[in-house]
């Protein structure tokens, strides 16, 4: 089939709004219309070249929520017409990972969804004129039209809105999830969040959620203030308001150090502040921000010799076709909130906008609505 997507063609240049050929799905896939797609930060990240793993052409996107319009041979949990949310982090329920209660990192198609193309190792994406085009995180939201593994959908309640459950293919589902899968916050502790965009907020409701005493919200752009504390931060630090080193500021605020902290901003020198503005003796800090190619986290040993913590999260810990479905319930029944948090909506032709609007640092999510 044809369909318009905005394709990466270089690192650096915007996305072009094209015509592009989907292939049918094969054994395994399912043909999925994207009716809406977040912008995650991510996605900038390897637009910019920043990523290792970044090809190009691609399709990125990776926040998505659509329509199953077609299976291929063998598919059994999802049929025409059911409502889902691409996985990036898919869940077999079959390898290794996937048996072992430690971790969400399904490895049965890394490898491929790695090199952009589907686990038969061809794409199923290609120009007007032939030329292949690769696949992003298994995903490819940014196209109206994607085709999925089986194994990386989540089959979701029918009426949930797309334009605003999408955003649990990532980054709500990476905040919150950070807080319970992760860090398993206690009732009453203290914490630090580093970042208030997209996941930061998601991680400050995460820790609303668990019942969090202080969530002190630390963020260079004060006009993330207001929305963070409406979503629970008890306080607010602007770094570059604050008189000497932040981290000693840090640890008296939180009486000796936060219980725990979430870096969500993707710079090392930022996640050596958060591991370090933790608790002495038990503290533990989460990194949630993927840094850029080259890029590496010091510490001085001492820091966890003395009983910090360093652990990261890659989709909040969350298995994708178990948790997702439930998080799109809290959505229903209000115990979590999304809306206020997409800022933006736009039309695919207007993606680039999105990303314009991200780097300077005007909105929380932009979502696109085909
Ligand atoms: P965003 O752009 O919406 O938010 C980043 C926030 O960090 C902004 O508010 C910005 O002002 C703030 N910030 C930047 N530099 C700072 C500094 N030095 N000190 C304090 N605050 C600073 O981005 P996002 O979509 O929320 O993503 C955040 C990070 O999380 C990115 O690195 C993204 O790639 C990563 N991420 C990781 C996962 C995962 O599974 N691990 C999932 C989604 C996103
Ligand atoms: N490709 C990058 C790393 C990117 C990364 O860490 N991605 C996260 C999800 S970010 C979602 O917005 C993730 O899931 N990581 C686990 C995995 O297997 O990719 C690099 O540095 O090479
Ligand atoms: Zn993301």
């Amino acid at each position: 089939m044809r369909t318009k997507a905005a394709v990466a063609f270089e690192a650096g240049k915007p996305l072009e709004v094209i015509d592009v050929n989907l292939e049918d799905p094969r054994a395994g896939e399912v043909l999925v219309e994207i009716k809406a797609t977040g912008i995650c930060h991510t996605d900038e990240f390897t637009l910019s070249g920043a990523d290792p793993e970044g090809l190009f052409p691609a399709i990125l996107g990776h926040e998505g929520a659509g329509v199953v319009l077609e299976v291929g041979e063998g598919v059994t949990s999802v049929k025409p017409g059911d409502h889902v949310i691409p996985l990036y982090t898919p869940e077999c329920r079959e390898c290794e990972y996937c048996l072992n209660p430690k971790t969400n990192l399904c490895q049965s198609i890394r490898e491929t969804q790695g090199r952009g193309v589907m686990p038969d190792g061809t794409s199923r994406f290609s120009t007007l004129d032939g030329d292949p085009i690769l696949h992003y995180m298994g995903c490819s939201t940014f196209s109206n039209h994607t085709v999925l593994p089986e194994i990386a959908v989540a089959k979701i309640h029918p009426d949930a809105p797309f334009d605003k459950v999408c955003y649990i293919g990532c980054g709500v589902t990476t905040g919150i999830g950070a807080v319970i899968n992760t860090a398993k916050v206690e009732i009453g502790s203290r914490a630090i969040v580093f970042g208030l965009g997209g996941i930061g907020l998601n991680v400050i409701q995460g820790l609303r959620l668990a019942g969090a005493d202080q969530i002190v919200g630390v963020d260079i752009n004060p006009e993330k203030r207001a929305m963070a504390e409406r979503f629970g931060m008890t306080d607010f630090v602007n770094p570059n308001e604050v008189e000497g080193d932040l981290v000693p500021y840090l640890v008296n605020l939180t009486k000796g150090g936060a219980d725990y902290t979430f870096d969500a901003t993707g710079n090392v020198q930022v996640m050596r502040a958060a591991l370090e503005s933790a608790h002495k003796g038990w503290g533990e800090s989460i990194i949630i921000g993927v840094a850029p190619a080259g890029a590496e986290i010091s510490t001085r040993p001492f820091q966890l010799v003395t009983g910090r913590v360093w652990r990261g999260t890659a989709f909040g810990g969350a298995r994708g076709r178990t948790d997702v479905p439930k998080i799109v319930d809290w959505y229903m029944q209000g115990k979590i909130e999304i809306d206020p948090m997409i800022t933006h909506t736009l039309t695919l032709d207007e993606i680039n906008k999105g990303f314009d609007l991200m780097q300077e640092g005007k909105s929380i999510r932009s979502v696109v609505v085909y």
